[in-house]
């Protein structure tokens, strides 16, 4: 998970609050110590950190907790806000507001550039919209084909030319082209390497003159470290910066620079990027994201991704509703253990929900993927019957089951007791409760408040 370790960190700290007896003035100093701590060792910007947390301090310490809100609570709330303030508090999704909307995007060799555009296009298609890729890297060897093999499975088509040196040549070209093609989305890849860094900077100011964009994104790789806040405030004076991705996410990014980037332009960030694949692409929402990175759970971005599989996996609503509410048979399970791991790890998915946080053991989540791929061997030895209704699994239907799935009686019970489980938690899990839930923070379950 993205910044795994700044969140651990972040969640310590603010469980000493939860741990304590009272709340006094020297408990809230040491947290917020605590919390500069975790910040600054991700990266994050110094100065920025500084200013973070003195505005943390002054409102622990002066504000009273509203009725009904215990002090602790509080506290974790007004670390939540003002986290949330530094990224920008409100999401700002990607919009579509003419045709053709132009996007350009900029960034440092290696951020993520050519890897995003690929799957922003695959983003925008999944949503209805016809895009057409330029590229106009005329320095790295390769990049041209680089774009095409990544959306060439997709359908989208590129415009580029690997003969061609002229890169404003190039994206005024390319975006005529499109244009007259009628798509609704055109998206340009520019060169991150260059022979320097103010060359690369004028090319995009050129670039940008040009075709002058619907919005330019700056992409900036999750795990650089301090420089990310100087890099983007060079980009933001080159062309106006309309949004950020931050890509590499996943893995062992500590993403503070990046975040930091986001203050320096005053750009919000749009997406991250969380791996290499081409569906590894989320909708930012700061919010959404300061209470997963503080382990307060987050089934908002649960159900909504189980909404968007939905929608490609042509699932209906009404198969989406069945499953929320427990009403589903094995069958179902199969479908959405499949859907689960097309998700993603099953890390990725835990993660979201409320009160598990960060207290699963990696190798509970390890063992429960690899029970996953068992499960299914032993469901394809079952009847379509038995699938559908698998209250009629008797001991003797048990035992043929294993024997034709090569697995053990004791793992087909188990499968049984797993699928009754998860029916009875599904049933509990309320799509409206769980939004209310989520909006107050499931109430802090995630620390046992
Ligand atoms: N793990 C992970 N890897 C990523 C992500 N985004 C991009 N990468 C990888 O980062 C490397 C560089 O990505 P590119 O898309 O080629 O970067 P670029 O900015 O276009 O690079 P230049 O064209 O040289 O400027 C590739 O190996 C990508 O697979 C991400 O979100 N997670
Ligand atoms: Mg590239």
């Amino acid at each position: 998970m993205a910044l795994e370790r700044l969140g651990k960190a972040l969640n310590s700290a603010l469980r000493k609050l939860a741990r304590a007896g009272t709340i006094d003035e020297a408990l809230i100093k040491e947290v917020v110590r605590d919390i500069q701590r975790a910040l600054i060792q991700s990266d994050v910007n110094v100065r920025l950190v500084l200013q973070l947390t003195r505005r943390i301090q002054e409102r622990a310490l002066k504000e009273k907790p509203p009725a009904g809100m215990s002090p602790r609570e509080h506290v974790i709330r007004i670390v939540y806000e003002e986290l949330t303030n530094l990224l920008g508090r409100e999401a700002v999704p990607l919009e579509i507001k003419k045709k053709p909307t132009v996007l350009l995007t900029v960034g440092i060799q290696g951020s993520g550039k050519t890897t995003t555009i690929a799957k922003l296009a695959r983003y925008l298609q999944k949503r209805g919209y016809k895009v057409g890729l330029v590229c106009t890297d005329t320095w790295r060897p390769g990049a041209y084909f680089q774009l095409k093999q990544l959306v060439d499975p997709l359908g989208i088509e590129v415009f580029g030319n690997p003969e061609e040196k002229d890169a404003i040549k190039l994206a005024k070209e390319g975006v005529e082209y499109f244009k007259n093609k009628g798509v609704d989305v055109i998206i340009v890849d520019t060169a991150g390497r260059h022979k320097e860094e103010a060359s690369l900077i004028e090319e995009m100011k050129q670039i940008s003159s040009v075709i002058q964009p619907d919005e330019v994104i700056l992409v900036i790789d999750g795990t650089i470290g301090q420089q990310a806040y100087n890099q983007a405030l060079a980009f933001k004076e080159a062309t106006p910066i309309g949004s950020i991705i931050v890509t590499k996410l996943d893995g062992s990014a500590k993403g503070g620079g990046a975040l930091s980037a986001v203050a320096a332009t005053g750009a919000p960030i749009k997406f991250i990027g969380t791996g290499e694949k081409i569906d590894d692409l989320e909708p930012f929402d700061p919010k959404r994201f300061v209470s997963r990175l503080l382990g307060l759970g987050d089934i908002e971005s649960l159900l909504e991704k189980f909404e968007e599989l939905a929608q490609e996996q042509e699932i209906k609503e009404e198969d989406l509703e069945k499953f929320l509410k427990g009403k589903f048979n094995l069958k179902d399970m199969y479908a959405q253990l499949e859907a689960m791991q097309k998700m993603g790890p099953l890390q990725k998915v835990l993660q979201m929900i409320p009160g598990l946080g960060y207290s699963l053991p990696d190798e509970a989540i390890r063992v429960g993927e690899e029970k996953l791929k068992r499960y299914k061997v032993i469901m394809d030895s079952m009847t379509e019957e038995e699938l559908e209704n698998p209250d009629i699994i008797n001991y003797s239907r048990i035992k043929r089951i294993a024997r034709g799935s090569g697995t053990s009686t004791k793992e087909v019970r188990e499968l049984l007791a797993q699928y009754n489980q998860m029916r009875k938690m599904f049933k509990n899990l309320d799509k409206r409760k769980l939004a209310k839930m989520a909006k107050k923070f499931g109430g802090l379950g995630g620390f046992g408040i």
